[in-house]
């Protein structure tokens, strides 16, 4: 398959995907990957506003947050949680996913989780090995996906779970009793994010999204169990401790509540743009019913305004709807939130979450899976132009040129 470049896409217009027989092919040739970046000859020149918060970031970690940049207008890049490990009727096969068995594709965006990471343990939370992870995250990339991770840490003081809502977050913040703890669960995420590299040993860019869901109080650092203070402290003590101490310079930053009212509201313990590259959400509610997927674009609405004014991605970091119960649910609620409004559209990618194993917790899926019913509707889904699978995708990762597959 031919891919072609994002500039190649933007000079001869944004809809030059082709399907054929499920497969998107590009029809224009490589000549520069990003308009933004510019062409072979006038050397690497990413503008201000296109760069990352981390001012030693990657090339490959610019150039990705470029890249999705310029693709947020015309597409939204579809991502799925815990892919490549497991379906609601397989565990570990290597090369399949859900998404794919249905729509011929993995997904653009793989999801990954590291809860109990920092416990030392082998295994994540739902069971899917850390050396498995590893793997699967460096083939997802080297296939030309995403890469998202989130955290669902446990709670340092408690030693309950991330559900655990006793007070934590100032006891990890400098001069803290649990300070020194976190420290090593740091440790312990640098030296997974630091395996995370090509064979020839360049890291591999990931969009981190720790401290999730933080509008709502389910998590010990969200809502009422958290002071506004705390959280920015402990969002940029991570940060600069990642960044700066341990040297990670593959991170894309993303900030991720849950639902909100307005503007105010999502900026409730935001951090700064200095620590910040992708401003999320996470939106189980607005989907579940028809009447309120309006809820959904206007919130979209919001971030799209909010990130373009401020250089940052805006991105749909979670949603779904457990057991996708409503057979039209991909095009009927989640593209119509999407694509219906000219604001909204301009996000850059939609993630849904994990299919749980059936033998595990029957029902928890929120993707598709072959013979499901809303199958059929996530085939139209993954055909319409406007929506990104794997296979899609031009190369992210790539300032100049395109490439021959
Ligand atoms: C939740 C559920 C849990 C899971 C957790 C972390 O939303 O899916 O079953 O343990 O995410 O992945």
């Amino acid at each position: 398959m031919r891919y072609t470049s994002l500039a190649a896409l933007d000079r001869v217009g944004s809809r030059q995907l082709v399907r054929t027989s499920g497969i998107a092919v590009r029809t224009a040739a490589a000549t520069c990957l990003l308009a933004v970046a510019g062409c072979a000859g006038d050397g690497p020149s990413i503008p201000e506003n296109a760069l990352p918060s981390d001012p030693e970031a990657t090339l490959e970690t610019q150039v990705l947050f470029a890249n999705l940049k310029s693709l947020a207008p015309d597409y939204v890049l579809f991502g799925h949680q815990d892919a490549l490990a497991y379906g609601v009727k397989w565990k570990v096969e290597e090369g399949r996913s859900d998404v794919k068995d249905v729509a011929g594709s993995h997904p653009a965006v793989f999801g990954w989780e590291l809860g109990d990471l920092e416990l030392g343990e082998a295994e994540n939370l739902d069971d899917v090995n850390f050396e498995n992870m590893k793997r699967w995250i460096k083939q997802g990339y080297e296939a030309g996906g995403v890469i998202t991770i989130s955290w669902h840490m446990n709670n340092p003081v408690s030693g309950g779970n991330a559900w655990d809502t006793t007070r934590a977050v100032y006891a990890i913040l400098p001069g803290g009793e649990r300070h020194e703890l976190y420290r090593t669960w740091l440790d312990a995420f640098a030296e997974f994010a630091g395996d995370l590299r090509t064979d020839d040993g360049r890291p591999i860019p990931v969009i981190f999204r720790p401290f999730h869901e933080h509008s709502g109080s389910w998590f010990w650092w969200g809502g009422a169990n958290v002071t506004d203070d705390e959280y920015v402290e402990l969002w940029r003590f991570t940060v600069d401790y990642l960044r700066d101490e341990k040297g990670l310079h593959n991170l894309l930053w993303a900030y991720s509540t849950d639902v909100f009212t307005d503007e105010a509201h999502y900026l409730e313990h935001y951090p700064g743009h200095e620590y910040v590259d992708v401003l999320g959400y996470d939106d189980y509610r607005a989907l579940s019913t028809e009447e309120s997927v309006p809820l959904m674009t206007a919130r979209l609405k919001t971030l799209v305004e909010l990130a373009e004014e401020s250089g940052k991605l805006p991105a749909l970091t979670e949603t779904g709807l457990e057991g996708v119960g409503v057979p039209n649910w991909w095009t009927g609620r989640l593209l119509e939130a999407i694509e219906t409004d000219s604001a909204s559209r301009r996000i850059s990618y939609a993630l849904v979450w994990r299919n749980a194993n059936e033998a595990d917790i029957p029902g928890h899926h929120f993707g598709p899976y072959a013979g499901h019913p809303s199958a059929p509707d996530f085939v139209q889904f993954a055909e319409d132009p406007f929506v990104l699978l794997l296979d899609e995708l031009p190369d992210l990762y790539r300032q100049s040129g395109g490439r021959e597959e």
